[in-house]
Parts: structure tokens; sequence; C-alpha cells
């Protein structure tokens, strides 16, 4: 609990309300927003809401005063728990986690930057030329993610739009000696289709930067048909600039450089191609976009005009022919094409990142035990006017770590008062592991429905899907669709459902939810890109080498393979510390000044914060160590100032609660002092303020031998 704080910035943890009711956290948030006091406790999670202007509190100064303090020392920050989870890590050779949740456009991005530079300049005091330069990779690793995996959203000029863990390894000493990152399912759609007043990935717009590629056409590539987001042009060169500084800093080679803007050229190509039909066949308007991709990818002319055009297939007999696209085939195998692309370029970047950065040669004998603190940004939330198959995987992955932080937060209580020796009451609150397993569960869950449609032969349509769905889940009372829910006009008979999420109901387009979960690329692509000259696309293309009598009939499909890495995910969270940052978004304006009372208070509910409030004051609202209370208050009991003559430090402290008569709001612990209710604290707070100035007049008055 953060206590330095005069009380006209309102209470700085939230667990000291004087009841916990929305009103009163919303009011409480809502004047700290107002007085720039952008971060809150609630214990140790930090509430933090975005301020849309730059702060002054992220500069060396705040860092030294945050440096190896408690979090209560100094008023809440970020910094106060990157030190807690770094603490942890160093004192206690504990793993950690830092979890930041928040919608699109709440600062989860920018949190996850002030911490990482937090723990980078408090590591390595002593400029160990190795553990800079794993800092410097670490940190400039966010560039590069941000060009690639980030866009400009309706919601966010900077979204990422793929999600990111980040694991950072130190040694014995507590300085970084590597890490790993790990992404989570790009929105590659976006690729091929943005919608009205966003834009594709940054990176597409710095090509031209790159190759002096076609700049007098580049209002003309398909992909990037937004003409009003294309004119930040001169932020993206800058951006540019600074990009290809990072890949240098981090390692990538030239040619590798060269390499992912050539494959970004060849994406932006594919968008431009065309096909026409003469009734019997299909063609490609115009060769020279043929050439120019074939020059791009070092691959042949014919090849690359044969897999766009063809496929091949084995018959049932085990033959294998070539059977020509439909126009409508040859522009979906185009499209799927350019999003496949661009996902592997995206992965091997990362990889190519972490090939860099691992931990190499690293013995726990010899070096002591290799410790970690990871730091999750993954998007959050999203409810939009059309929700699709992204938005289901998105806001299941929220699910998933909101029945992660109920696990965690709970036990993480559970564990304190066992450990104190103090009987705790279990709190009541909504489990949304109901909702988790309406999507995941094995045969039942909707992925098991879509998957089980993906690989049934014939035509199985987005609409059948539906209705399976609907059959399956009638009874479930978080899915409802307009077929089970007749009066309900909102949805439409053949395309919709309705998930009732933890953090609100969504209503998602059954529309292309099977061919994104399919996500089917014809093996012809994959051949040619394993066959190019250019050793690092065909590094990305590993599984092209396979024949399509080879190639396996059931992949996993995306839905499955995304719950396999959320799954992975959370079990990798489970085993370390955790700690909490929930951002909140203020309003819609990106405005500094605006704070949207209903849009702030509905992120409040669904991240669950009033409950998180409940369930640290249902046990003790406030736990100290015995010496800390102490050297606190010890000024308001005349047994303990200045100092106290008793056994112990625990009695002292009973001395102080005796006196201020909340002996029976308080339990004793084996170290620390449990205290129920915040308010026996005002008293002590209150009474500590007003004796303050009368020891600093009474201190001055001694020094000056005026007394
Ligand atoms: V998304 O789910 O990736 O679409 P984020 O990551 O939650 O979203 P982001 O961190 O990108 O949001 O923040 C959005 C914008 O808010 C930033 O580009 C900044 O302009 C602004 N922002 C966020 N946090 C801060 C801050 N601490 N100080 C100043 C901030 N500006
Ligand atoms: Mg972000």
């Amino acid at each position: 609990m953060a206590e330095l704080e005069g009380l006209e910035f309102g209470k700085s943890d939230f667990v000291l309300l004087d009841e916990v009711t929305m009103e009163q956290f919303m009011e409480n948030l809502k004047l700290r927003f107002e007085k720039g006091r952008i971060y809150t406790y609630i214990g140790e999670v930090v509430v933090s809401v975005n301020p849309y202007r730059q702060m002054d509190i992220y500069g060396k100064d705040n860092i030294e005063a945050y440096r190896g303090r408690e979090l209560y020392e100094n008023p809440p920050h970020l910094y106060a728990v990157s030190d807690a989870a770094y603490k942890a890590m160093k004192r206690r050779a504990k793993d950690t986690c830092i979890v930041i949740s928040g919608e699109s456009g709440a600062g989860k991005t920018e949190a996850s930057k002030y911490i990482m530079q937090y723990i980078a300049a408090i590591t390595n005091p002593s400029q160990r030329a190795e553990v800079e330069s794993v800092k410097n990779v670490l940190l400039k690793s966010n560039c590069v993610l941000e060009a690639f995996g980030n866009a400009k959203t309706n919601r966010n000029d900077n979204s990422s739009r793929f999600g990111k863990y980040m694991d950072i390894n130190f040694n014995f000493n507590g300085d970084p000696t590597g890490g790993h990152i790990n992404n989570y399912l790009l929105e590659k759609s976006r690729v091929v289709h943005q919608q009205g007043g966003e834009r594709n990935f940054h990176s597409f717009y710095q090509v031209n930067c790159s190759l002096h590629f076609c700049s007098a056409h580049l209002f003309y590539f398909a992909f990037l048909f937004d003409l009003f987001a294309f004119q930040t042009s001169n932020n993206d060169r800058s951006s540019h600039k600074a990009v290809l500084s990072a890949l240098e800093v981090i390692g990538f080679s030239k040619e590798e450089i060269t390499s992912v803007y050539q494959i970004l050229a060849t994406i932006l190509l594919l968008g431009n191609m065309q096909f026409e039909s003469d009734g019997e066949s299909v063609n490609i308007v115009g060769q020279e976009v043929v050439n120019h991709i074939s020059e791009l990818t070092a691959t042949d002319p014919e090849s690359v005009n044969k897999s766009l055009l063809y496929r091949t297939v084995a018959t049932g007999g085990g033959e294998v022919i070539e059977k020509g696209h439909t126009e409508q085939d040859a522009c979906f195998g185009r499209d799927a094409f350019a999003k496949a692309l661009y996902e592997r370029l995206f992965g091997w970047i990362v990889s190519r990142i972490n090939s860099i950065i691992e931990v190499k040669d690293y013995d726990p004998v010899l070096h002591g035990k290799n410790t970690v603190i990871g730091v999750l940004d993954i998007y959050g939330f999203e409810i939009f006017d059309n929700n699709s198959f992204e938005q289901f995987c998105i806001n299941y992955c929220n699910e998933k770590l909101q029945q992660l932080f109920i696990e965690l937060i709970l036990r993480q209580e559970q564990d304190e008062y066992q450990r104190e020796g103090i009987t705790w009451q279990h709190i009541e609150y909504f489990n949304n592991q109901i909702i988790v397993d309406l999507v995941e569960q094995a045969h039942k869950g909707i992925i098991s429905i879509l998957d089980e449609a993906c690989l049934t032969v014939g035509k199985v349509t987005d609409t059948v899907c539906l209705d399976s769905m609907d059959t399956k889940l009638a009874q479930h009372p978080h899915y409802t669709s307009r077929k089970l829910s007749p009066t309900d006009k909102s949805m439409d008979f053949q395309k919709h459902f309705r998930i009732r999420h933890y953090a609100g109901d969504v209503t998602y387009s059954v529309e292309g939810f099977l061919d994104k979960n399919k996500d089917l690329l014809f093996q012809d692509f994959k051949r040619l890109m394993y066959n190019s000259a250019n050793p690092v696309l065909k590094e990305m293309w590993p599984d092209g080498h396979l024949s399509i009598t080879e190639v396996t009939k059931r992949p996993l499909t995306a839905a499955t393979l995304f719950k396999n890495s959320i799954v992975a995910l959370v079990d990798k969270l489970a085993c370390k510390e955790p700690y909490y940052v929930r951002c909140i978004k203020p309003n819609e304006m990106k405005s500094p000044v605006l704070f949207d009372d209903a849009r702030c208070q509905h992120q409040v509910a669904y991240l669950g914060l009033l409950e998180n409030v409940r369930v640290r004051r249902a046990g003790f609202a406030y736990r100290q160590l015995y010496a800390r209370f102490l050297q606190r208050y010890k000024m308001t009991c005349e047994y303990t100032w200045p100092n106290h003559l008793m056994a112990s430090d625990r009695e002292a402290v009973e001395a102080i609660v005796i006196q201020h008569g909340f002996q029976d709001d308080v339990a004793y612990g084996q170290t620390k002092l449990f205290v129920r209710t915040p308010r026996s604290l005002f008293t002590l707070e209150q009474e500590r303020n007003h004796l303050i100035p009368i020891l600093v007049t009474f201190l001055q008055k001694v020094w000056r031998g005026t007394l």
C-alpha cells in the first residue's frame, strides 16, 4: 500500500476505499487521472490509466527513486512492480512474470517498454560488454517487432496485431544473460485487407524507403488501399531508419535485411496481381508482375506462374495431377500465399532474434540458477461492430488469462495466509471456467465443433457449422444464436452466434470462420519458396520439400494451434510469481483530459477490479513486516517512541495496535501484522500526518537550540 502521497491525489491503493463500491472506485480513479496520477494499486496490482500525453515520471531520477525500494515507499508506478518482480527474482531466486492486460489502446505496449527499460537501467552496474549487448538486443527487438507486428487501427495508431511474451533470463548476479520471445496469432488477414481508416502493418510503408521500388506507383498497391492512411509517410521514413539500425544492432546480416524487404515487396506485388479467364483457362494479367516477383524471390518465372494458376493434387488412386484454378481459386490462393509469406517472415524474424539472444553455454552448477522474468503484452478483449474468427481467438485468450488471474491472485493470498499461520475465509466470485470450457472443451467446445466441420469431407459451409453449434450448445448458459433466441433481432439467423464473455456479450459473425480455421495454403506455394535460390527465403519454408503425396492430410487447424499455444503460455505463467498491470483506456478520442465515465466503468467491471479489491480486503487489506510497521508508526505510541524496550518488534507492534484500539481487527502472523479493514490504518495515518509537522518543528527547534 503506497502511503506517501497526500489525500488530495485520492487513495493510492484501492484497498483503502471506505467502501468497495463502483462509485467510490470510479471517483478515486477519476480524481487520480485528473491529478495526473495515472497509477494506482490494488495491493500489488497496478491499475494504469493511459494519460495520452508524455509524463515526466520515467526519467533517470525516477528510476533511482524506485530502485531497490519497497512498493509502498513511493507513489504507485510501473517501476515499483518491476522492482518487486526483480527483487523476488534476485533475492528469492523466483521466476516471476508481469502480465499486462487491457483493451486496445489502453497502454499495454508502452507499459511493457517502460518495464523493460527499467530492468535494463537497474542491471549490469559494472557495464559488462556481453550483458550490455543482450540488453541492447532485447530493447531493440521491440522496435523491430512493432514495425512488423503493429498497425494503425481505428482504435490505436500503433496497435499490436500479435501477442508477445518475452522471457528475460538472469544470471546469479541478477544481470540479463539472454531472452526468448514467443509470439501469438499474428493478425495476418490484415495483409490483404484493412477496414476503412486502418492501415496495413507499418513495415509495408517502409518498403519503398528500402528498395526505392515503384515509388510512383505506391498509391496503387491494392494491399495498401487506404490512401488517407498512407499520408503519414514521413513518420514511416524515420521509423524505417530506426528499424534498419535496430536490425543491424540485433545482428541481422545485410543479405537478411535485403531479403526481408524483398519479401515485403513481393507481397505488395501479389496484391496487384489480377487474373482473367478466357472461358477455358485462367491467366495472369501482365507478365511483368510475374517477372518482378520471380526476381525478388529468386525463383523462375515459369514456376511462379504455375503455382499461381495450378494446383497439384493426389488422386484417390495415388496419381498426381495438375489442376487448373478457377479465377476465384486463383485469387484465394494468391491471398493465402501473401498472408503466409508475411506470417512466415514475422515468425522467422522472431526466431532469428531468439537465436541471437538465447542463453548459450549456461551451466547451472557453475553459474547458479538461471532465473527468469517474463513480460506478457497480449491483445486485450475486443468487441468490434463485426467480430470474426480473430476476435473469437483473442477473446478466448483473455478468458484464459482471466482464469489464471483468478487462480493466481487467490492462490497467492492463500499461500501467504498459510505461510504466516493465519486462518482465512474463502470469498466467492464469478469463475469464468464455464466460458473457457465452452470454447475449448474436447468434443463439445466451439473449437472442436469448428475442427470437425473443417475436417469433414465435402462442402461444409459456415452456416452448416453454425447449425451444428446451435444443436450442441443449445443448453449452454453462455452461448446463444438467433435460432436459440428467435426474438433477438440483433442477430442474423444464418450468420451470428453470441458468447456471454466475462467481459461482456460479443456477437460473432460465423462467415469466414471455416476458411480461417482451415488456413489452407496450397503445397505448390510452399514448394516454390523452398526452391528459391535465396537461402533466407528457403529457410522460412522447410515444409516445402514435401511432395503432395507426403503432405499430411489433416494438419492442425488455426484455432487448435492457437489453443495449444495459449495453454502452453498459461502453463508457463502459472509456475511463476505473477505481477499484474491492468490498463484502462480513458476515452476513445486519445484525449489527455477526457475521462469517459461509462467507458472506464465498463473496463473496471470486466477486468474484475472491484472483485480484486474485495478479495484483497476480504482477507486482510493490509499486511506489513513488524519492523517496517514499527518504523512507520512508532511515533504514534508512547511505548514505542523513539525506541521500544520490549522483547520483540511484534510486541511493540501489539502495543501500538492496543493503544489505538483496533486489536479485534488484526491478526499476528509469523513475520507480519495483518490488518483486516483499512479504517484502522487511517486512524494511524491521520495521527502520523498530524504528528509529523509537530515533530519537524520540534526537531528544528532542537537543532537551532531555540527550544
Ligand atoms: V493494442 O491492444 O496493442 O491496440 P496497447 O498496446 O494497449 O494497445 P499502446 O501501449 O500502444 O496500447 O498505447 C496506445 C497509445 O497511448 C500510445 O501510442 C501512446 O500514444 C499512448 N500511451 C500509452 N501509455 C502511455 C504512457 N504511459 N505515457 C504516454 C501513453 N502515452
Ligand atoms: Mg500493444
